[in-house]
């Protein structure tokens, strides 16, 4: 018999902390947020990969805290854009991340252009106050449309429309988005790997 997992989740993004619950209930992950914990240590993310910056949340957030954490660093890759907004995707339009000033610059990049490929990518870094466990990604493929569409998600949700759809992940049901996402890949493949297994440390 076990006890059901608990993490305390490294981010400061309200909305990926919804969608990671709601990924990880069923299997028994119970997540705690920065409100639960009373706030986080400010974490700077100047890695150069998903990956980095992932870890190095994970990592200086478990040493602050003393608990098992996870970290998500995620992002847009754009195709016509040589893979931005990428890493700097949360300040893609200056510091602040507003996500519509985000989204009116990407949409003012890509006018005009007709290879509208795009993929968001999920790094996520589970860490313990002894360091890092491990790391797990996910990607999904999609394309930007033309203009905003949709009131679910957050972020690029809006412009984002997934391979095989013709909704933006804005208008497509959470658990649609959840079942395809880099989010709800990167944590399968995390739960895979175990990486979320109860363990000590
Ligand atoms: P933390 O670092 O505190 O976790 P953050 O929002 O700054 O919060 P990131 O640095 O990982 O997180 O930036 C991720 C940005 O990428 C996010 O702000 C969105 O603009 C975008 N993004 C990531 N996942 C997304 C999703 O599922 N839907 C839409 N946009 C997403």
């Amino acid at each position: 018999m076990s006890m059901a997992l608990e993490l305390l989740a490294a981010t400061g993004n309200a909305h990926k902390v919804d969608e990671m619950r709601a990924i990880l209930a069923p299997a028994g992950v119970r997540l705690l947020s920065a409100r639960d914990v009373g706030g986080l240590p400010e974490v700077d993310e100047d890695g150069a990969t998903f990956r980095d910056n992932a870890i190095k949340k994970a990592c200086a957030i478990a040493a602050a805290t003393g608990r098992r954490v996870i970290a998500d660093d995620s992002g847009l890759e754009v195709v016509a854009l040589d893979g931005a907004p990428g890493v700097r995707s949360a300040r893609y339009a200056g510091e602040g991340g507003n996500d519509g000033r985000n989204v009116a610059k990407l949409l003012a990049a890509l006018d005009g252009r007709s290879d509208r490929r795009a993929r968001f990518v999920c790094v996520v870094a589970v860490a313990g106050p002894d360091g890092l466990v491990g790391t797990a990604e996910g990607e999904v493929r999609g394309r930007i449309g033309d203009q905003p569409r949709g009131q679910g998600g957050f972020g690029y949700d809006p412009v984002f429309i997934p391979d095989g759809y013709e909704q933006t992940f804005a208008e497509l049901p959470a658990g649609i988005k959840n079942s395809m996402s880099h989010r709800g890949r990167a944590l399968a493949a995390a739960l895979a790997q175990g990486l979320l297994r109860g363990q000590a440390g």
